[in-house]
């Protein structure tokens, strides 16, 4: 879906590191290490998280296409490395150890794991669950860093907040004079980037809850864009649409079960008088008096904020027994149960901005062009419309 930008990621969650490159950024970018390990930081945050987040302090290695500061429009080389990777060496080991390590054995019910041997023929579920963990996203909020960076540089700000974990709501709505920078900086300053500190107090408890019960909550959390030109996306052809690509994106992150662009789900149960955005002008440009379309009409944005509602499950390794069966005997037996998160929803949410900032950067780029930053900036100047 992805037309201009390229990315991959490699990495087990408990081997060396985790490896990523980012191709088709412009040159002329600044960026610095310190802006990537801040979003990296980022990702590490929010109540709930377990044993593993007190080991990492991810910071990133810029190996290649950065040169004095600057985007040297050459692919874009990421090491992010695994400070636990110390105490798996043994069970991660690239050659064949003396003494073989312990085959995990026992799928854990929500997880990759019996899909992932039963399509690979495996007889160890670690083969699986390295790749499958959600760790892997600490080198897309690396590589979506830059395409935050290019964003923020021609006024485009992404931002998210939590809104619900488990069965508690904040039902708050965010004051319209609010920026996505405010928002961002509100939310960071929350445990469960939440922006009602009543309902903060409530989420905490039941997470307090979950993990004194071995058991995991979901949640709920919105992500916004603002300062988008009319016309990113297209009506013309069924992959070229911008919800398309936001949704393939951004359902592609672990534990991610569904998305609303906008009303989304309860735009279904309204009529289309209370739905559709009605349009004014205001002696310059046009006007909305509402944003209930989320910022995507026909595929396209339409200048106003994108807003996307996502709702991630609960983590699926818990502490609390899960029927399961034994790979090899096919007996009965309790899920494999490793160290967790109990609530990984803060952290989701900062990954989720990264997944917009990439598609956004990308359709951007893909409307606007420019083999440089300035290139881009003159693109823009010329023809976007506000
Ligand atoms: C994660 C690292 C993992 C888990 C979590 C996400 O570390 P470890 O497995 O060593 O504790 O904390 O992954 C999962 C919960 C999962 O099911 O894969 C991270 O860096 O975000």
């Amino acid at each position: 879906m992805l037309t201009k930008i390229k990315f991959l990621t490699a990495g087990e969650s408990h081997g060396r590191g985790l490896l990523g490159i980012l191709d088709g950024i412009p040159a002329g970018l600044k960026i610095e290490k310190e802006y990537i390990d801040i979003q990296l930081g980022r990702r590490q945050m929010g109540y709930g998280r377990g044993g593993r987040m007190k080991i990492e302090k991810d910071q990133v290695e810029i190996w290649s296409g950065i040169r004095l500061g600057e985007t040297i429009a050459s692919p874009i080389g990421l090491i992010v490395r695994n400070k636990d990777w110390e105490n798996w060496k043994d069970k991660m080991s690239i050659g064949v150890p003396e003494k073989k390590p312990k085959k995990v054995t026992l799928p854990r019910p929500g997880h990759a794991d019996l899909a992932g041997v039963e399509k690979f023929g495996f007889d160890d579920i670690r083969n699986v669950l390295e790749r499958s963990s959600a760790r892997e996203t600490t080198m897309r909020v690396a590589l979506a860093s830059v395409c935050r960076k290019l964003l923020n540089e021609i006024g485009v700000n992404v931002a998210s907040r939590v809104i619900q974990i488990h069965n508690i709501t904040d039902t708050s709505d965010i004051p319209k004079s609010m920026s996505a920078n405010e928002i961002n900086d509100l939310a960071d300053n929350s445990p469960l980037r939440c922006l009602d500190k009543n309902k903060e107090r409530e989420m905490i408890d039941i997470i307090d809850q979950a993990k004194q019960n071995g058991d995991s909550v979901g949640g709920i959390f919105e992500v916004f864009a603002t300062g988008l030109p009319y016309g990113l996306g297209s009506y013309s052809q069924w992959d070229r649409k911008l919800q398309s690509k936001i949704t393939s994106m951004l359902m592609s992150v672990n534990a991610f079960k569904s998305i609303e662009i906008g009303q989304g789900l309860s735009s279904g149960e309204k009529f289309g008088s209370e739905v559709h955005d009605e349009i004014g002008w205001d002696g310059k440009n046009y006007k909305r008096f509402s944003n209930n379309a989320g910022g995507i009409e026909g595929g396209m944005s339409n200048a106003m904020p994108i807003i996307a509602k996502i709702a991630m499950k609960p983590i699926p390794t818990l502490i609390k027994s899960l029927r399961s069966v034994d790979i090899h005997t096919k007996e009965k037996k309790d899920a494999h149960k490793e160290r967790t998160d109990s609530c990984a929803v803060p952290a989701a949410s900062i990954i989720a901005e990264s997944m917009m900032c990439i598609v956004l950067a990308d359709v951007i780029l893909e409307k606007f062009g420019g083999d440089s930053l300035k290139q881009l900036r003159a693109h823009l100047k010329a023809s976007a419309k506000y």
